[in-house]
């Protein structure tokens, strides 16, 4: 195929339609450089996407979730599935260290076709890094990949946000870092629908697993996505049917560098896809994403008219009121909103 024919959106998105994995490459280019060609192509990739399988690893920096994804990904590839793998990288936008260290710990799955690894760049994209990682998972998933794999650090608002795109959040601990489970602190464990307990060749990996059996049972963190989503749009969600036994999240125990516990992490993964589409809550997932997908371009996007409305005069005068204490935050935001909407 000649490579001019990579130089049009139509070319662009035949080719990555069959295959073509320098147009994939390129494609996710422009969708993270939002060149011009970013929205026609997410247009036109949007009604191919919706078949893959998305899962989001997180957990503290360091606790072994690249070499998890790499042992899953081979896993899945002996099962004859074609996995999208988005390392993100929110902390070091600019360093890139950690992404290398990435690539290196991937390299046993370089070559593979059934394999596609890309590092996300995390600089302004519109949208911000959540919704950059959600165009590009998408845009694996028109190309065709069966799973779709994220890695995020699992230290902020903006990776919940991201493992909220995903089917399945796997939460990934090891022991050693302190006696706590260290999601605790960062607020991850409500969206874990199973837990990874890794290096388990190290001290105290059986408490790590005992503390998050008495988390769980504390309160099954159940719905909490309808919640703390549901009413940020408001849409109707589906009704669960009145039979539909709660899901639990499992806990299971992983050495990733000696690939041991990754065919029950796998095995985890893919009952809990077969709950979600069983229990009607992958309908209700695909809802959520969609309300975090609309409610992301639109508060940018509204923010972006409002801002080029108001003018940077008449921007930098609220600004100044705000500072002498003229004017009070809402108030001024208010009546920015209500000129704009006059
Ligand atoms: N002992 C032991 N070490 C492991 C295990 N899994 C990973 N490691 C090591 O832990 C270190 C970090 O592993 P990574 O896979 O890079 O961890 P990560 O969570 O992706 O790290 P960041 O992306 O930097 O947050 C590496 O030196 C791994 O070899 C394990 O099961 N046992
Ligand atoms: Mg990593």
């Amino acid at each position: 195929m000649s490579s001019s024919r990579l130089n049009s959106v139509d070319g662009l998105v035949s080719a990555l339609l069959a295959g073509n994995r320098r147009a994939l490459a390129r494609t996710i280019s422009h969708i993270e450089n939002n060149s011009d060609f970013a929205r026609p192509l997410l247009a036109a990739l949007y009604p191919r996407a919706g078949s893959a399988h998305i899962l989001g690893i997180t957990g503290a920096p360091g606790t072994g979730k690249s070499t998890l994804v790499n042992g899953l990904a081979r896993a899945y590839r002996q099962r004859g599935l074609t996995v999208g793998i988005i390392a993100v990288d929110p902390t070091s936008p600019f360093s890139g260290g950690a992404l290398l260290g990435d690539r290196v710990r991937m390299r046993d799955l370089a070559g593979d076709p059934g394999v596609f690894i890309r590092s996300m760049a995390t600089r302004g994209s519109l949208g911000g890094l959540a919704q950059a990682t959600a165009d590009v998972v998408m845009t694996l998933d028109a190309a065709g990949f069966d799973r779709i794999v994220i890695e995020t650090v699992g230290v902020g608002q903006s990776e919940v946000e991201i493992a909220s795109t995903a089917h399945t959040t796997v939460v990934v601990e090891a022991p050693g870092l302190g006696d706590e489970v260290q999601a605790i602190k960062a607020g991850i464990l409500e969206i874990a629908d199973i837990f990874a307990v890794n290096k388990a060749d190290r001290d105290g990996a059986d408490r790590t697993v005992m503390a998050l059996k008495m988390m769980l049972n504390l309160g099954a963190p159940e719905k909490h996505h309808v919640m703390h989503h549901g009413r940020l749009l408001p849409v109707e969600m589906p009704e669960h049917a009145s039979d539909h036994v709660a899901w639990m999240p499992p806990i299971v125990k992983t050495i990733a560098t000696q690939q041991q516990g990754i065919v029950e992490l796998l095995d985890a993964v893919e009952a809990h896809r077969l709950y979600l589409a069983q229990s009607g809550d992958r309908q209700l997932r695909e809802q959520l994403r969609a309300i975090t997908s609309l409610r992301i371009i639109l508060r940018d996007a509204l923010l972006e008219q409002l801002l080029e409305d108001a003018g940077s005069k008449r921007i930098n005068q609220v600004v100044q009121d705000v500072v002498t204490r003229q004017r009070d935050p809402y108030t001024a935001a208010r009546q920015l909103i209500d000129h704009f909407c006059s």
